[in-house]
């Protein structure tokens, strides 16, 4: 079946919803090249002319009845295919047990995806328990919270029916999803949900997009003027809401695999609860230096000095470049720093000793500027922060050994000044 617009669709609902739409561009299609033909057709055969007077209809019931009657007839066969079609893609599910369960939370601007854990139930939320640290507001008394994950992307298996439940925690966001023909307004307050069920793994549809012209292909995100690959080819998660500046980077991936792969990557992820709030409560202070850059923040806030390091902000080699595993926690300070007003903070970059000192240095500028960036992007409220790259001369380890220049080669954050 022939998709509507350039791709075929991805879940099964929506190959219904292509012939739909194209169902109805025909017919209104016809119609509209039919009425435009008569309109200049008999304004033409009509007018005036020697001989001739231009015709003056004022009224004519037969002529009323059947452009009343006939668009309606149309319009309502339309309608209640529509209906049919709607009831098919959303079903009342009575046993949610054998559902895929996702939970999405737009904000400005990013999503927050929960997994419900083996327990394959949600917990509690609660938006007055929002903080640094629990960014969906979970009542941690609810033992069903603990077992729920937060992840990266979406990972789904294929031919599994997938029940989304979408809420927002500012604004109006838009869950989007165009290859599957999923769009659902995610609001805050009232959750929504969407149910679908993805046809295509990632690969399999890479595979479809083989044979068609390249000007068919998505550009690749993060190279998007180079060149358009079907191997590079990614399922992803928009926000159709014109939500606010940062809007265009609330770009997700989803990926569709099979249900092998599927039950392994599941297995691999950390409950948010376990990883981030027992273990940290667990913790004796100064110990370990936490790798939550939220609760880092926090703290550093709070002592109103010192600075943290990004654990997990990482670059191309030898490029301003940052990788995408980068994202999540850069997300994280963003959300951090809206909540705080009057904050003034040095983003600073630093390298090892390798190479050309004066390369080392414009190179941690250029990654200080390119974390500047992304922050400013995802939303930062009235947080100033100054990018400055100090190359290879405040080593915190030695430039001996790997380990050290691993060490050494960081970016960091730290208080300018602060006015509450
Ligand atoms: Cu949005």
């Amino acid at each position: 079946m022939l998709g509507f617009g350039p791709h075929e669709s991805a879940s099964v609902h929506g190959v219904e919803l292509d012939r739909l739409l194209w169902v109805t561009i025909v017919i209104t299609g016809i119609v509209f090249v039919l009425t435009h033909i008569a309109l200049f057709w008999f304004s033409y055969k009509y007018r005036e002319r020697e001989g001739h007077s231009a015709k003056f209809i004022s009224h004519d019931n037969r002529l009323e009845l059947i452009w009343t009657i006939t668009p309606a007839v149309v319009m309502t066969l339309l309608v209640f295919s529509g209906l049919d079609v709607w009831n098919k893609i959303m079903p009342d599910i009575e046993d949610k047990s054998e559902l895929v369960q996702l939970e999405v939370t737009g904000f400005q601007f990013g999503w927050i995806l929960r997994y419900p854990g083996p327990d394959k139930e949600f917990g509690a939320r609660n938006f007055r328990k929002i903080s640094g640290s629990n960014p969906l507001g979970q009542d941690w008394t609810d033992t069903k919270n603990h077992d729920d994950m937060h992840v990266s992307k979406i990972v789904l298996p294929k031919g599994k029916q997938v029940r989304v439940k979408i809420t927002a925690r500012d604004v109006l966001h838009s869950f989007y999803l165009p290859h599957f023909r999923v769009k659902m307004d995610a609001v805050p307050g009232m959750p929504t949900y969407v149910i679908f069920t993805p046809q295509f793994t990632t690969e399999e549809y890479r595979q479809k997009l083989k044979d068609v012209p390249e000007y068919m292909i998505p550009a690749d995100a993060e190279n998007p003027d180079g060149p358009k690959k079907w191997e590079a080819f990614k399922y992803e998660l928009a926000c159709a809401e014109l939500c606010g500046t940062g809007h265009y980077s609330m770009r997700r991936e989803v990926v569709v695999v099979e249900q092998a792969e599927y039950d392994k990557w599941l297995k691999e992820q950390n409950s948010y609860y376990l990883q981030n709030i027992k273990k940290k409560e667990a913790t004796p202070k100064h110990e370990e230096p936490s790798d939550d850059v939220s609760v880092n923040m926090e703290k550093m806030l709070s002592d109103g000095t010192g600075a943290i390091k990004l654990e997990h902000v990482h670059f191309k080699t030898g490029s301003a470049q940052l990788t995408e595993d980068s994202w999540p926690e850069l997300n994280t300070l963003a959300r951090t720093l809206m909540a705080h007003k009057g904050l003034k903070l040095e983003v600073s970059g630093h390298t090892d000793n390798q190479g050309n000192d004066t390369a080392n240095k414009s190179l941690s500028q250029k990654r200080a500027d390119a974390v500047v960036i992304y922050l400013k992007k995802s939303g930062i409220g009235q947080t100033i922060l100054v990018p400055k790259g100090y190359g290879e001369t405040l080593p915190v380890a030695t430039n001996d050994t790997p380990e050290g220049r691993t060490l050494n080669r960081r970016t960091e954050v730290k208080i300018i000044s602060e006015s509450h």
